[in-house]
């Protein structure tokens, strides 16, 4: 996936589907029928120019696997099952990048005249780009150990690696050399889910919160999360310093040079090219 790559789409259109979710006791206990609209969005040239079913994402195979899904489970609100059934159809059509999903109840339990009641949500892997670092103990597994993590979530795949580097400090400079990597990877999760899970990992490597910018068995920070602009009390993204740290710049370039900063608006390369400018002038990191 390019970061401005335009898909192809797939749909299903009023797809029917007599199933057992609602608040109401009645809903659940008798069923009623479910009408799904979807969007599949997805590059079809591989199957476009091979005339191969296997290079496709087969749209019989998605409607029959959304009513299976819709029959054997059974949730109080759309919202639920709109959001479980999108992550389970990501999971099992890896070829679908991103999805927009509507269901209807035309029988919905209200006494008034209506043609039909619906949720509708969009859901996507998410391109995101981490830094990660050490400078205490075992650093190499420190960061080896958090990768394994990584790549065993549920929500997460295509997890890549870049090499390891050895950085001095930045910011305080009092403490030891840093060995520092940028990972890519496509998840389900939200920024705040990933957030959550970093911090686990973190934990997990023995990380106390204690010393503003000390030195640490691990850390791992969310650079980017696709073109999102993002800020909350504990998370901002893009990361607010990317673009003066070396450290994050020069793994994130061999990776992905031609990523664009979705405020700065410049690759990956102009930051990196612009940083070593910066610092041949000044001569501080
Ligand atoms: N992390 C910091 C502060 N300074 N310097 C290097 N070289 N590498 C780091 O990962 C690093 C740092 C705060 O997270
Ligand atoms: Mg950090
Ligand atoms: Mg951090």
């Amino acid at each position: 996936m390019w970061q401005n790559q335009v898909l192809d789409e797939i749909r299903i259109d009023q797809l029917e589907i007599y199933a057992f979710h609602g608040v109401q006791p009645r809903e659940r206990r008798m069923g009623q029928t479910f009408v799904v609209n979807g969007v599949f969005y997805t590059d079809t040239r591989p199957a476009g120019q091979s005339d191969d079913i296997e290079k496709a994402t087969d749209y019989g195979a998605v409607c029959m696997f959304i009513a299976k899904w819709m029959k054997e489970n059974t949730f109080q609100l759309l919202e639920t099952v709109l959001d479980r059934l999108s992550k389970a159809i990501l999971l099992t059509f890896p070829r679908i990048v991103s999805l927009e999903m509507e269901i209807r109840k035309p029988e919905a339990p209200i006494e008034l005249t209506f043609s039909h009641v619906s949720v509708k949500v969009r859901r996507g892997w998410e391109k995101v780009y981490l830094s990660i670092g050490s400078n205490l103990g075992d650093r190499k597994g420190f960061m080896e150990g958090a990768l394994e993590l990584l790549r065993a979530q549920e929500f997460i795949r295509n997890l890549e690696v870049s090499e390891y580097i050895e950085t001095a400090p930045y910011g305080k400079v009092d403490q030891p050399n840093f060995l520092n990597a940028a990972i890519g990877l496509e998840t389900l999760y939200t920024p705040e889910e990933l957030l959550q899970i970093v911090h686990d990992i973190e934990a997990g490597a023995g990380r106390r919160r204690e010393e503003h910018w000390g030195p640490r068995t691990l850390d791992l920070d969310i650079i980017f999360y696709g073109d999102l602009v993002y800020r909350s009390k504990d998370l901002t993204i893009p990361h607010v310093d990317m673009h003066n740290r070396e450290f994050v710049l020069k793994p994130l370039c061999t990776m992905a040079p031609e990523y664009r900063h979705p405020i700065f608006g410049c690759t990956i390369y102009q930051l990196y090219e612009e940083l070593k400018k910066r610092t041949k002038r000044t001569g501080t990191r």
